[in-house]
C-alpha cells in the first residue's frame, strides 16, 4: 500500500476523519503512530558482539523529523501533510523535547547512538529516564529562574518494557523498570536506547521550581539529571542516580550474555562498555561484585575480563568536574562496593606506591577516572589537542604507565539531524550541487570546493542563509517579542554558561562596541550577538554572567543611538530545538574558551557544516577546523594551549594588572558597574561578577580580550566583503565531511570496541 493509504486509513482508524480534517493535535498523535508502525517494520540491529554505552546524559532533542528522514519518508509525508495544509514542522511543534541532557556531552552521546544506528552495529545506549531532566529556564527582572522541565506525555516515543531489577543500596531497595526509546538508523535498522527509572518515583515532590526533599530517594531518584550538589544531600543523590544507572546496566549487561548462551568467563568477546565521562563508572566494580558473588568467579578473574570489556572517555580536564567521592559517602550508599574498590586500589598500591596515581587518596576520597584507567582498556581524549594534554599533563602519570590504552577520537556530529533536519534549504543545494552521496560519506562536501568560483552556487548560498535568518527573525519575534535585524551579521554563543567558554569576554566586547557607538563611532556592518546558555542553578557566577547579559540587551536594544548597530539577544530555554533554528543562521561562530580548557567542542562543527566563520582560540576542536580550513579562512585569536598551563603552573597571572594597564580593558571593566548598569540591574550581581573578574579572572578573560576585540573587528569588517565571506563560508563546509559522528563512531569501533 502506497504511504498516503496508510497514512489516510490510520487517521481514520484513530480519529474516523480524512487528513485533511484533522486537528494539529490529531495529526501529530497519527504520525507519532504511524512513524512507530514503520520502524516495527525495520530489521532489530543484531551481532554476535554487542556495545553498551553508558551515559547520563543522552540530548536527543525531538525525534519526529529525524525518525523520517532517517526511515527515509520525510519528503513524502511533507507531501501528504502539505496538500491539507499542514507540515512536520507545524506538527513537531507539538512534541516535547525530551530533557535528558545538558551540553555537548549528552549531545554527542545522541550523535554517537544515531551514527552507530546509521553504521549498523550492535550497540545501545543505556541511561536513566529523568522525569524533570534539566531544569526550564525562564527570566525574571534580567535574573535566570530555574522551573520544572515536564516532557513525558502519553504519547511520546517511549515503550515501556518488562525488564525490571532490583537495586540494593546501603539504607534501601529499590526496584527499576527499563523503558525504551527505539534509534532509527539512516537507511539502516533500529537500535535502542534503554532507560532506567525507579518504580516507586514521585513527581509530586517537586512543585513549581525545582526544589524537593533530596533525601527520599524512593521518591526522587529519577526525578532531576545533576540535583544541586551543593550540598551533602545533593552529593549522596547523584550517588545513589549513579549507582542506580550501573547497577541496572550491569544486570541487563549479564542477562544479555545469559539469554545467549555465553560463557561470562569470555564476557569481554561478547560485550563492551563504553563509560561517557565518570558517571558511569561504578559499573567497574560492579561488574566484578555481580561476577565474584554471584558468579563464582575468583577476584583475579574478575577483574581480569572486567578490565578487558570497559573503556573509558574523558571529557574535560577540569579538575572539578572530574569526580572525586569521599569514601563515607560511598559507605553509605554502595557499602558493597567499598571492599571491591579498596581491592582495586591495593592492587594498584602494592605494585606503585606514587600518591597521584592511586584509587584512594590521602584524604580517603575515591578518584572516579583513575578507577577507570587502572581498570578499563581504553581510556580516549575527544579531540587531538585534548588528548595530547591528557597525556602529557592532565594523565602523564598513567600515560607513562599505560602508553598503549590512550587514543584520541575527535567528537562528530550527525549530519542527519545537523543538516537535512534543521537545514532544509542547504541540504538541498549540496543535492543539486554535488549530488547526494555526502548523505552517506560526509567527506564527499570536498566536492564543493569545486563550487568556489561558481557565482550562481555562491549567490544560492546566500539565499539558505537569508531565508535561514529571516526564519529565525519571525520565530524570535513571536517567541521573544524581540525584533532583530535580518541583514545585520548574526554573532552567535550557544553553549553551556561556564567560565572557562567565556561568555563574559563575549559581554566585555559588546560593552566595549557599546561605548565606541556611544562616542560616535558606527560600525559599517551592523551585528547581532545571540546568546543561549542555561547555568548550573548553584553556580552563583555563572548566573552573574547571564544577569549582565540581559541587562546589556535591555540597555542596548533600548538605545535609538546604538541599536541600529548593535543588538543583543540571550534566548530563553535553550536546547536541542533552539539550536536547530539558530545554528542555519548563523554568520559568525563564537569558540572562545580558554585555551586548553574546552575539551573539543561540538557546536563549532554544527556552525562550520552550515556555514558560518568561525572565530576561536587555538582549543579543542577548533585546533582541527584550523589546520582544514587554513589561516585564510578562520579566525583565530588568544593565548595558546602552553601559555595557559604555564601561568597555571606558575600560579602569575594577574587580571588586574591588565585591567590597570590597558584603558580599553578598564573602560569595558568598569561599565559593568557603572550608573548605566546599576539602573538596570541588581548591585549585588554586578558587583560580584566585577570584583571576581579584576581580583581573579581564572580563566582569564581580560588575558586574551584585547586580541578578542581586534580579531572580532577584523572579521566584522571582512563580512561586508560578500564575495571573500563566501568562499570562505564553502572552504568551510567543504571541509566538514571529517567531523561526521560516522566518521567518530568508525574510530571507535575499529580501535575500541570491534563489532562485527
Ligand atoms: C564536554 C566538553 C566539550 C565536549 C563534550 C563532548 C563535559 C564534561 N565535557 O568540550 O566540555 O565537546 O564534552 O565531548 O560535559
Amino acid at each position: 500500500m502506497e504511504l498516503r493509504d496508510r497514512f489516510e486509513k490510520l487517521s481514520a482508524k484513530l480519529y474516523g476523519r480524512p487528513v485533511r480534517q484533522c486537528t494539529e493535535a490529531e495529526l501529530f498523535h497519527t504520525l507519532l503512530v504511524f512513524t512507530k508502525e514503520l520502524m516495527a517494520d525495520k530489521k532489530q540491529i543484531t551481532g554476535e558482539r554487542k556495545l553498551y554505552y553508558i551515559s547520563a546524559e543522552f540530548l536527543i532533542g525531538k525525534l519526529l523529523s529525524n525518525n523520517l528522514i532517517n526511515l527515509g519518508v520525510y519528503d513524502e509525508i511533507e507531501k501528504v501533510l502539505n496538500e491539507s495544509g499542514k507540515s512536520i514542522a507545524m506538527l513537531e511543534n507539538l512534541e516535547p523535547e525530551p530533557s535528558l541532557g545538558n551540553g555537548g556531552l549528552g549531545r554527542l552521546a545522541a550523535c554517537f547512538l544515531d551514527s552507530i544506528a546509521s553504521l549498523g552495529l550492535n550497540g545501545c545506549g543505556v541511561g536513566l529516564l529523568y522525569h524533570f531532566g534539566l531544569f526550564k529556564q525562564i527570566f525574571n527582572n534580567h535574573l535566570q529562574n530555574a522551573v520544572r522541565n515536564e516532557w513525558i506525555t502519553d504519547q511520546s516515543w517511549l515503550t515501556k518494557t518488562d525488564l525490571s531489577f532490583d537495586v540494593k543500596f546501603g539504607d534501601r531497595t529499590v526496584r527499576s523498570t527499563m523503558y525504551d526509546i527505539d534509534v532509527v538508523g539512516y537507511d539502516n535498522g533500529i537500535g535502542k536506547l534503554h532507560l532506567f527509572d525507579v518504580n516507586s518515583v514521585d513527581e509530586s515532590l517537586v512543585g513549581n521550581g525545582i526544589d524537593f526533599d533530596k533525601n527520599n530517594i524512593e521518591k526522587n531518584l529519577t526525578l532531576f539529571l545533576y540535583p544541586d550538589d551543593s550540598d551533602e544531600a545533593g552529593h549522596l543523590l547523584r550517588i545513589y542516580q549513579q549507582y542506580f544507572m550501573v547497577s541496572n546496566a550491569a544486570r541487563l549487561i549479564i542477562k544479555d550474555m545469559k539469554d545467549a548462551g555465553h560463557d561470562l568467563h569470555e564476557l569481554h568477546k561478547y560485550a563492551v562498555v563504553q563509560i561517557n565521562d565518570t558517571h558511569p563508572t561504578m559499573v567497574i566494580p560492579e561488574l566484578i561484585r555481580i561476577l565474584t558473588q554471584e558468579e563464582y568467579f575468583t577476584m583475579d578473574d574478575a577483574i581480569e575480563v572486567v578490565s578487558k570489556t570497559c573503556a573509558y572517555t574523558n571529557h574535560t580536564i577540569l579538575a572539578e568536574a572530574l569526580e572525586k567521592w569521599p569514601m563515607s559517602y560511598l559507605e553509605k550508599v554502595v557499602p558493597v562496593l567499598v571492599p571491591i574498590i579498596k581491592e582495586l586500589n591495593n592492587r594498584i598500591r602494592k605494585n606503585n606506591p606514587d600518591p597521584v596515581i592511586q584509587i584512594i587518596d590521602d584524604e580517603n576520597k575515591v578518584h572516579m577516572a583513575h578507577i577507570d584507567i587502572h581498570y578499563g582498556f581504553s581510556t580516549n581524549g575527544v579531540a587531538a589537542i585534548h588528548t595530547d594534554i591528557l597525556k602529557d599533563s592532565e594523565l602523564s602519570h598513567f600515560y607513562k604507565l599505560y602508553p598503549e590504552r590512550f587514543n584520541n577520537k575527535t567528537n562528530g556530529i550527525t549530519f542527519r539531524r545537523w543538516l537535512l533536519s534543521c537545514n532544509h534549504g542547504l541540504a538541498k543545494l549540496f543535492d543539486e550541487t554535488i549530488g547526494t552521496g555526502y548523505r552517506k560519506d560526509a567527506t564527499e562536501l570536498k566536492k564543493l570546493l569545486d563550487h568556489k568560483d561558481d557565482q550562481v552556487f555562491l549567490d544560492k548560498l546566500d539565499e539558505v542563509k537569508k531565508a535561514n535568518k529571516q526564519a529565525f527573525v519571525d520565530y524570535v519575534r513571536k517567541t521573544e517579542g524581540v525584533e532583530l535585524d535580518p541583514n545585520s551579521v548574526f554573532d552567535v554563543q550557544v553553549k553551556r554558561l561556564h567560565e572557562y567558554k567565556r561568555q563574559q569576554m563575549n559581554a566585555l566586547y559588546i560593552i566595549h562596541k557599546y561605548l565606541e557607538i556611544k562616542a560616535g563611532k558606527k560600525p559599517e556592518t551592523p551585528v547581532t550577538c545571540i546568546f543561549g546558555a542555561k547555568a548550573a542553578p548553584a553556580y552563583v557566577i555563572a548566573k552573574d554572567i547571564i544577569h549582565l547579559i540581559l541587562v546589556l540587551q535591555e540597555i542596548i536594544n533600548k538605545d535609538p543611538e546604538v541599536s541600529p548597530y548593535l543588538k543583543v539577544l540571550m534566548v530563553t530555554n535553550y536546547n536541542v530545538s533552539y539550536a536547530e533554528k539558530i545554528i542555519p543562521a548563523c554568520d559568525i561562530s563564537e569558540q572562545i574558551s580558554l585555551a586548553s580548557k574546552e575539551a573539543s567542542g561540538t557546536s563549532n562543527m554544527k556552525f562550520m557544516l552550515n556555514g558560518a566563520i568561525t572565530l576561536g582560540t587555538d582549543d579543542g576542536a577548533n585546533v582541527e577546523i584550523h589546520d582544514f580550513v587554513g589561516d585564510e579562512n578562520i579566525y583565530i585569536f588568544g593565548a595558546k594551549s602552553d601559555e595557559v598551563i604555564e601561568h597555571y603552573k606558575k600560579a602569575d597571572y594577574v587580571s588586574r594588572d591588565i585591567y590597570n594597564k590597558s584603558k580599553v580593558v578598564k573602560d569595558a571593566v568598569d561599565f559593568i558597574v557603572s550608573d548605566k548598569a546599576l539602573q538596570v540591574g541588581n548591585k549585588e550581581n554586578l558587583e560580584r561578577l566585577y570584583n571576581d573578574i579584576i581580583n581573579k579572572d581564572w580563566f582569564m578573560a581580560l588575558l586574551d580580550l584585547e586580541d578578542y576585540i581586534a580579531k572580532k573587528d577584523e572579521i566584522l569588517k571582512d563580512y561586508a566583503d560578500r564575495e571573500k565571506w563566501k568562499r570562505m563560508v564553502v572552504v568551510n563546509m567543504a571541509n566538514a565531511g571529517f567531523f561526521s559522528s560516522d566518521r567518530t563512531i568508525e574510530e571507535y569501533n575499529k580501535d575500541i570496541w570491534k563489532l562485527k
